[in-house]
């Protein structure tokens, strides 16, 4: 890292912990974090453990992937979104360097065998099958290479997602990956064991929309950094853990709002030249992956604080629930094409969306982060760009990679972008 980097990281790390302090003046340090945080080793060996007793393991890359029908198979499932930087150069052996960090992430440490000396996560070769799906063009193609290193199955998922031919085109993908599932694990799909699995996510679900409708508050009493935490490890975890975890942060959370003295508490809807706190900025646009976390500390260290976030690692990951009073497949269906991906062409749901979380989170500002190489979430910055203005929102675009080297520019252009909403 050139020197100039290494002070400024010295001076991020320093505001970072000053604005830490701050938070900490109104708000606590969560022990069930700590939890959250610790739980890679544990979860590791209950993997292990699995795979002794003939479990199998699934990797999955993206939200289309519906975890009911492999949980409902009897199988376990793990993330294996990269979100480092160290395995992006192995993964540049095998393909360009200009496109997304994340799918060179993933790719690296997948194939990463140790040798060059790069250490990546235990779990990325703990996988007996890689469940992946037809999203954009860098995942896609990518998957056709991961093939030589793990059996990969691939969800086919229509573009249109609003075509009335679309919604049975995936619910006949969605049945040939149930099959695949019944034959990797052996064990049948039945209706009752996915009824359970869907009400089991919903019940996660609605453990989020709860964590959520704490953030609306002013100020927040948990920060984005923190939540975004979590949020990484949700398709890590297990649900079991997963809900446990998120059952003790609530419950955290809610004692230091019950704490709270009347005056240190704004309501939400007060005017923004009249607050004296921190701007509520709404983070929108791709997934942090696990490790990456870079922008949302710069944010956070900069004076705002995060109170949504409109990603998959964020609300797209929660936010709707499936219907459980449908055919479950049906509902499977109907509940994950509407994921408003920018790969789905159109993706006008996503804007409604973006506007909806912006006048219930009572956003000052929405940071719009892309990674680099990422042409849906960039191409689709214009028109969530042109739907903010209209609603008097204001928006920072930062398109970044895994690397430190833009650190100091997009300090200087969030620095800016919080003294004009202060
Ligand atoms: S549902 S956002 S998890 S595809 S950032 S690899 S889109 S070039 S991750 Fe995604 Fe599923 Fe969509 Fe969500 Fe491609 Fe963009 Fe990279 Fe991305």
């Amino acid at each position: 890292m050139p020197a100039e980097n290494l002070n400024y990281f010295a001076g991020i790390k320093k505001d970072f912990i000053y604005s830490a302090r701050m938070f900490s003046q109104k708000m606590q340090q969560f022990y069930s974090l700590d939890s959250i945080k610790n739980s890679y080793n544990a979860r590791i060996s209950q993997i292990a453990e699995e795979r002794k007793t003939g479990k199998k393991i699934v990797g999955t890359f993206c939200l289309f992937v519906p975890d009911e029908i492999i949980l409902a198979a009897g199988a376990d499932r793990m993330i294996l979104c990269g979100g480092k930087n160290d395995t992006v150069p192995i993964a540049e052996q095998y393909l360009p360097r200009n496109i997304c960090p994340l799918v060179k992430s993933s790719f690296g440490s997948i194939i990463n065998n140790g040798c060059s000396g790069v250490k990546s996560c235990s779990h990325f070769c703990m996988v007996d099958m890689v469940v992946a799906e037809n999203t954009c063009d860098s995942k896609k193609k990518m998957y056709e290479l991961l093939g030589d290193y793990v059996p990969t199955y691939v969800i086919d998922l229509p573009q249109r997602p609003d075509s009335p031919e679309a919604l049975k085109y995936f619910l006949g993908e969605l049945d040939k990956f149930k099959v695949a599932m019944e034959q990797l694990t052996g064990n049948k799909v039945t209706v009752e064991q996915l009824k359970i699995e869907i009400k089991s996510s919903n019940d996660t679900r609605k453990l989020f929309h709860r964590l959520y409708s704490l953030r609306k508050m002013d100020p927040p009493p948990i920060s984005g950094l923190d939540v975004l935490k979590v949020l990484q490890k949700q398709y890590f975890l297990s649900p079991d853990e997963l809900k446990k975890s998120l059952r003790m942060l609530i419950r955290e959370v809610e004692q230091v709002m019950a704490d709270r003295e009347p005056a240190d508490i704004e309501p939400a809807d007060i005017e923004p030249a009249n607050r004296e706190r921190r701007p509520r900025i709404m983070v929108s646009g791709c997934p942090m992956a696990g490790g990456n976390t870079k922008v949302p500390e710069i944010i956070e260290s900069k004076g705002g604080v995060i109170v949504a976030e409109e990603s998959c690692t964020g609300t797209r990951s929660f936010w709707d629930l499936v219907d459980e009073k449908k055919d479950p497949m049906l509902a499977l269906a109907e509940r994950y094409i509407k994921i408003p991906c920018s790969c789905m062409s159109p993706n006008d749901r996503r804007i409604d969306n973006i506007l909806e979380l912006a006048r219930e989170f009572k956003v000052d500002g929405v940071v719009y982060y892309t990674l680099q190489f990422c042409h849906g979430y960039n191409i689709e910055k214009y028109k969530i760009q042109q739907a903010l203005k209209k609603e008097g929102i204001p928006m920072l675009a930062i398109e970044t990679d895994y690397g430190d080297s833009d650190v100091e520019q997009i300090g200087l252009r969030v620095d800016a972008f919080m003294e004009m909403l202060s």
